[in-house]
């Protein structure tokens, strides 16, 4: 049940964001969240400043004609969606999936806005993408329609004004022809537009593993307040892109085993443990599937197409691929099979339903919004060492990632204390991130 106060202001955002479940989800789980903040501080709901804080600032919707290889004109759309600039420029990533719609942009978005204020950085909120698919596509499709994307998208951005990053189907390629397109038409080497760059020109150490070894981070600390830790761990992670390889990378690490990743044709299982250098050649350099892994490794890996990763025994679950991809069912087989934490690698993979059974069940559960925000945290250190023509080197980024990600997990804890719900990640997630952001959008005024 909703608190009164946030009621009918959760019934206009669904009257005025028609058919975007996912965007509905978003904002129902943070407002879930805030009925404990107004019942303790009331001025957070005068002036308008949750309804404020639910509609985006800006939505860009533009057409993204580009020439496939074969001469044929291909139309997509681009979406970027400035949703709050209270602490700071826009910042938040792309996606390039054909599943993209404004509704999936706009959840990201949101979610964003709180997870940039949780890192204690200068960072608004922001999304954007499209629904294009790189899959099949040839290095030079991909640069064509990267260079039409910003070739429109580029006068709403600036270092500034909207930084992006990537985020599914957007990696360094596509970071490189963008900034490329950029540079070209403003006649400007302003490295601080994007981040996720290449390490020759202007990004930072660190960005590349920064989500993957940032969540193993905060599950890391969650774990240290039952006296546990990732040695000897089983571990189990969906997807194979680049939040689950660093998720794997750092896990393994830490004397984890992962014996299970994905994608979304199927899964792998290996005993043994996956053998990440073997991974890394097939997604990151043949952009191959976790089927080419599988049949790589021969017997000892084992492929289910069409499967559920879920049903692998493990201790430690961390969601990587993409949002709803566990669901209540997934969440009770995994509680049944002994899990004992769960962390968000992407974003809003857990539905509503398997994170009320990880909270029932006593499951430690560390919510996208914190888990997650090492990426971006990082990508603000990048936008840091641009603006002052720096570079360090990875151990230093590194370590300055592991204070971010300690930073929020205690931070996350503290306020889940204050509010009576010790332990609860996702109520401290979402009443911290509201209250830094709530508190700057009160002293700019009703902008
Ligand atoms: P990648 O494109 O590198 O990898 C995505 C992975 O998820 C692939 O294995 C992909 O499989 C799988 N996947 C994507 N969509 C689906 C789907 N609909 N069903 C099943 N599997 C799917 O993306 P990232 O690793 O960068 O992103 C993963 C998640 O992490 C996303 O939720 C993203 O928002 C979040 N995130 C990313 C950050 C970053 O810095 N990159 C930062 C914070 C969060 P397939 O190849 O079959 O599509
Ligand atoms: O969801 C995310 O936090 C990202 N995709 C990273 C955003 C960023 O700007 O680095």
């Amino acid at each position: 049940m909703l608190d009164e106060k946030l009621e009918p202001i959760f019934a206009d955002v669904l009257r005025r964001n028609p058919g975007e479940d996912e965007f509905h989800q978003a904002v129902r789980e943070v407002l879930d969240s805030l009925g404990a903040v107004v019942a303790k501080h009331p001025h957070y709901a005068e002036g308008a400043l949750i309804e404020r804080i639910c509609e985006p600032e800006r939505q860009i919707i533009f057409r993204v004609p580009w020439v496939d290889d074969r001469g044929r004109v291909q139309i997509n759309r681009g979406f970027r969606v400035q949703f709050n600039s209270a602490l700071g420029p826009y910042k938040g990533g792309l996606r390039f999936h054909p599943s993209v719609y404004l509704g999936t942009i706009k959840f990201l978005g949101f979610e964003q806005t709180f997870k940039n204020a949780l890192t204690g950085m200068p960072i608004g909120g922001g999304k954007g993408g499209s629904d294009f698919d790189p899959k099949g596509r040839s290095d030079a499709e991909v640069m064509r329609f990267c260079q039409s994307l910003m070739t429109e998208l580029g006068r709403h951005l600036g270092e500034y004004t909207d930084v992006p990053a990537g985020d599914i189907g957007v990696g360094q390629r596509e970071i490189g022809y963008m900034f490329g397109q950029y540079k070209r038409i403003t006649n400007r080497y302003e490295s601080g537009v994007l981040t996720g760059k290449g390490l020759t020109w202007g990004g930072s150490r660190v960005r590349t593993e920064a989500t993957g070894y940032g969540a193993v981070y905060f599950v890391e600390r969650m774990l240290q307040q039952r006296g546990e830790s990732f040695d000897g761990r089983k571990v189990v992670v969906s997807g194979a892109g680049n939040v689950a390889i660093y998720t794997i990378e750092k896990v393994q690490q830490l004397g984890g085993r992962v014996v299970a990743c994905s994608d979304s044709n199927g899964y792998v299982v290996e005993e043994k443990g996956i053998d990440l250098a073997l991974l890394k050649e097939i997604k990151e350099r043949r952009r191959g599937r976790v089927a080419d892994y599988a049949k790589a490794r021969g017997a000892g890996a084992v492929y289910v197409p069409d499967g559920r990763v879920w049903e692998v025994p493990a201790d430690i679950a961390m969601p990587s691929a993409t949002q709803n991809e566990l669901t209540g069912q997934d969440a009770r087989t995994l509680v049944r099979n002994g899990v004992r934490a769960v962390g968000e690698g992407a974003n809003m993979p857990c539905t509503p339903e398997a994170v009320r059974l990880f909270i029932e069940g006593n499951v430690l559960f560390g919510p996208g919004k914190a888990t997650n925000a090492g990426g971006v945290a990082t990508s603000a250190l990048e936008m840091q060492q641009n603006a002052s023509r720096d570079s360090w080197s990875f151990e230093e980024t590194e370590e300055r990632l592991a204070t971010i990600m300690h930073g929020i997990h205690d931070r996350c804890a503290q306020t889940a204390d204050e509010y009576g719900a010790p332990g609860n990640y996702v109520l401290g997630a979402n009443i911290a991130g509201f209250i830094r952001v709530a508190e700057a959008m009160r002293a700019l005024g009703v902008v």
